[in-house]
C-alpha cells in the first residue's frame, strides 16, 4: 500500500515511517507527492479539526490513501494551552527552541508539582478511493514540564517532557522507547488494524 503521510514535520515523519515499519506499507512525505503544494492552512479550534483539514486536503489534491495527525502539548498550568497553537506558540513560524523557550517563560512561576502537562496526538486516515468516513485515533502521554531542556533525541518540546514513570524527558529515550509511551505511538498502534484492512483491501 502507498501512504500519503501529510505532514510538513520531519520529526513526525520519521516517527510515522518507523511506527509503520513492520507493514507493507510505502510511507510517502508531502514533499514527494505534493511537491510545491501550499500548506493547509490549520484554523481549527481542535486537534481533531485540524487533522481532518489536512487528511481532506492530502487525499483530495493525492488522490492516495492519506493518514494525518494533529498533535500538540496541554499544560495544566496554562489551562490547556500551548494546544493547537504548539506549533506556533512563541510566533508564527517559530522554531522548536523559539517555542521551548517561550513555554519556561511561560512557567518560570510555576512551581513543581504545578508544571503536569500531556502530549496529545489526533490521528487521521483517509481512504479518498471509497464513500468511508475518516478513522480516528488518539494518544496520549502524561508527564511534566522540567526546569531546563534534557536530551538530543526526538522534536519539538521533547528536551521539557518528563514523562510519566520515567523519570527521563522524552528526548532522553530512545526512539523505540519513545514510540512505546508517545501519543503518536499509542495512535499509531490504535490505527493498526484499520491500516491492515487497507492493505488487504
Ligand atoms: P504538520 O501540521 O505539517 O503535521 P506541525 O509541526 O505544524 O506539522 P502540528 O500543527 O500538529 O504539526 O503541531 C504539533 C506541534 O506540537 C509540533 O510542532 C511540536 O511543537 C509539538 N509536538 C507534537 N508532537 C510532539 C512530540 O512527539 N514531541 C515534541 N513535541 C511535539
Amino acid at each position: 500500500l502507498r501512504l500519503l503521510a501529510a505532514t510538513s514535520n520531519r520529526g513526525k515523519l520519521v516517527e510515522l515511517r518507523s511506527l509503520l515499519s513492520d507493514l507493507p506499507i510505502e510511507v510517502l512525505s508531502l514533499a514527494e507527492v505534493l511537491p510545491g503544494a501550499p500548506p493547509v492552512v490549520e484554523d481549527g479550534a481542535t486537534f481533531l479539526d485540524n487533522a481532518l483539514l489536512k487528511v481532506r486536503a492530502g487525499a483530495l489534491r493525492s488522490a492516495m490513501v492519506t493518514l494525518a495527525e494533529d498533535s500538540g502539548l496541554e499544560v495544566d498550568a496554562l489551562d490547556g494551552r500551548p494546544g493547537v497553537r504548539s506549533a506556533r506558540f512563541a510566533r508564527e513560524g517559530a522554531t522548536d527552541a523559539e517555542n521551548n523557550e517561550a513555554l519556561l517563560a511561560a512557567l518560570a512561576d510555576v512551581a513543581d508539582d504545578r508544571r503536569r502537562a500531556r502530549f496529545r496526538c489526533v490521528m487521521v486516515l483517509l481512504d479518498p478511493r471509497s464513500e468511508a468516513q475518516p478513522i480516528v485515533t488518539e494518544g496520549r502521554c502524561e508527564g511534566w514540564i522540567g526546569r531546563q531542556p534534557r536530551g538530543a533525541g526526538g522534536f519539538g518540546y521533547d528536551p521539557l517532557f518528563v514523562v510519566e514513570g520515567y523519570g527521563r524527558t522524552m528526548a532522553e529515550l530512545g526512539e523505540a522507547e519513545k514510540n512505546l509511551v508517545s501519543h503518536r505511538g499509542k495512535a499509531a498502534r490504535e490505527m493498526r488494524a484499520s491500516l491492515e484492512a487497507l492493505v488487504a483491501r
